[in-house]
């Protein structure tokens, strides 16, 4: 890649402005609002993002501490059903869905593609203020009466509850949108905006992922705003649809609910595998083993995402044959996935490693996710299934891969590029620290529920017999060290912004194209449409320059001492 990186600024005589870093091109409250600037609008969702984090990691502890012992501990059984409600509604629709897509996504896509921005900035910033729109509909159903239904909204239950659904569900509904938008958008900027030179095969593999998730947001969302417009519709209209009385089937809903939402846990892990084979690459500097099938097995998830929703509901009352088909069909999902890692291992192997926080994230994702995975197949299996569904064991399967996958593909990504969004280093130390936090943490609180579901706790259950005490004893103080891990990397992060030091250009040393322009980038990201004549991870092609990571006034100085030594 021959993009310019700051220390050419061929045009900065008549543009001076334009040399502003995108954080300090213009000020004040309307430049933020109003932006069009892809990598603003990717900040506010950060920051959105974050937030929603907080809140569903609150109503987490609020959970767990419930079940400290059986009987009441904090909370009555009604708070309890609308915590671990709205811990699920917050984390799926406000947190994980939008976090790696819409935050990182927006700012590091384009930059990734050598594009100034996506292809529709307008359609961008209204992506924003619809999720900002749901989110205000989520928020107000929470202080009128929050939902108690859990996160799937079964009917008939929730066509029945006194609490808040419509809002809630409303919520979700206009959150859709957002996220169908997004996906059009960008869609759109990887089939447009590629400078020149970056042909498909060229294309990072974070932008692979994304594209599919793209694909996956156009084609399932609509299916859960047309379930959740029924359930309204039941709710407010008595219109038999779900509800048996009325002459409805709830079962309906489950496979409508399902059709979306099986697809929905790829539109959550595939951003996460997209950020973590960026972090293989750079951390082993070293081109991704395997890369047409790592980019193709993102493709391949996403087609088989829409054959198994109905794994979901083995237990509800389905045809047998449909039963056998639906498992048959799960388990071939687990050969992408496993694709993945077998390729993310191999390139590790006689790779130059490096272990900077960033990695200590990837790394972890490949065993946390394998661990999912993995678990994943006695539920895809049906006798092994029928015990173990709606038990804690189910809960610990998805939070491996989606707190074990995708928080932690976030997270790791959040730490790689924070230097390129705030043009900030962070302490390392204490980066490391939370690591082991959290690492720790995690695993405490979910290998914990593995056990305790397999020997038959119930998941949702406000109380249990004591037997089950000790475990889930275990559980709620693993989440409180995963709790400390967090607030030490929120108050790491902070420290940087307030008094890190600046960072260089390329703090990592990586090929990778979002890396050859300055940090922050500048308000159009590159000074001059780059020309692409190497991949993302070619690390034998790229030049010395590309990979230094040094600031680029002393890499002026560098050159030309360089120059003066060859010349003498
Ligand atoms: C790799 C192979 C995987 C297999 C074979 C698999 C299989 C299953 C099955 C059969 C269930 C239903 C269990 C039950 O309710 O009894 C389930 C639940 C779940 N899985 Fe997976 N899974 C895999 C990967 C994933 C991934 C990648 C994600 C998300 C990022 C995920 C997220 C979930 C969630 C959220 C649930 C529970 C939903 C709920 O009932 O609230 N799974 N999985
Ligand atoms: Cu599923």
């Amino acid at each position: 890649m021959t993009a310019q990186a700051g220390a050419t600024h061929p045009t900065s005589h008549d543009h001076a402005h334009d040399d502003a870093d995108y954080l300090r091109a213009s000020s004040g409250f309307r430049s933020w609002a109003m932006t069009l600037d892809h990598k603003r609008i990717g900040i506010m969702y950060l920051v959105a993002v974050l937030t929603a984090f907080l809140a569903g990691g609150i109503f987490a502890l609020i959970v767990r501490t419930e079940l400290l012992w059986p009987g009441r501990t904090i909370v009555d059984p009604d708070t309890y059903n609308k915590a671990f409600t709205l811990h699920g509604a917050i984390m799926v629709f406000l947190f994980i869905i939008p976090s790696i897509p819409a935050a990182l996504g927006n700012f590091f896509l384009p930059l990734m593609l050598g594009a100034k921005d996506v292809a529709f900035p307008r359609l961008n910033l209204a992506s924003f203020y619809i999720y900002v729109f749901g989110a205000i509909f989520a928020l107000f159903s929470i202080v009128t009466s929050a939902v108690d239904t859990g996160w799937t909204f079964y009917t008939p239950y929730s066509t029945q509850t006194g609490t808040a659904v419509i809002a809630m569900t409303l919520g979700a509904f206009i959150l859709g949108f957002s996220s169908i938008l997004t996906g059009v958008n960008f869609i759109a900027t990887v089939h447009k905006l590629r400078a020149p030179g970056l042909h498909w095969k060229r294309l990072p593999l974070f932008v692979w992922s994304i594209y599919a998730t793209s694909v996956i947001q156009v084609l399932a969302t609509p299916v859960l705003a047309i379930t959740l417009l029924l359930l309204i519709m039941e709710r407010a209209l008595t219109l038999g649809i779900f509800d048996p009385r009325l002459g409805g089937d709830p079962v309906l809903f489950q496979h409508f609910f399902w059709f979306y939402s099986h697809p929905a846990v790829y539109i959550m892990i595939l951003p996460g595998m997209a950020v973590v084979s960026e972090l293989i690459a750079t951390f082993s500097r070293r081109k991704i083993f395997g890369y047409m099938f790592v980019a193709m097995s993102s493709v391949a998830l996403a087609l088989l995402a829409f054959l198994v929703w109905a794994h979901h509901m083995f237990v509800a009352g389905m045809s047998e044959y449909a039963v056998m088909v639906f498992s048959g069909l799960t388990f071939l999902v687990a050969i992408p996935s496993a694709v993945k890692v077998f390729n993310w291992v191999a390139t590790l192997y006689k790779g130059s490693v490096s272990f900077e926080s960033p990695m200590l994230y990837g790394l972890a994702f490949i065993v946390l996710f394998t661990v999912g995975g993995l678990t994943g197949l006695p539920l895809a299996t049906i006798v092994t299934d029928v015990h173990l569904h709606d038990t804690y064991y189910v809960v610990a399967h998805f939070h491996y891969v989606m707190v074990g996958g995708t928080v932690f593909g976030f997270v790791g990504g959040l730490h790689y590029w924070w230097p390129k969004m705030t043009g900030k280093l962070y302490n390392e130390r204490l980066a490391q620290i939370a690591f082991s936090l959290v690492f720790t943490g995690f695993n405490v609180t979910f290998f914990t529920q593995f056990l305790l579901g397999s020997h038959g706790m119930p998941r949702r259950y406000y109380d249990y017999l004591d037997q089950y005490q000790p475990l889930h004893g275990f559980s709620s103080f693993g989440s409180y060290i995963l709790g400390v891990g967090f607030v030490i990397m929120l108050w790491m992060f902070i420290q940087s912004l307030m008094r890190g030091p600046k960072s260089p250009p390329n703090p990592w040393g990586s090929a990778a194209f979002e890396w050859q322009t300055s940090s922050p980038p500048i308000a159009h990201n590159f000074h001059e449409t780059p020309i692409v004549t190497r991949g993302p991870y070619d690390y034998h092609l790229a030049t010395e320059e590309e990979l230094y990571t040094g600031f680029p006034e002393d890499r002026v100085e560098r050159v030309t001492a360089k120059t003066e030594k060859e010349e003498g």
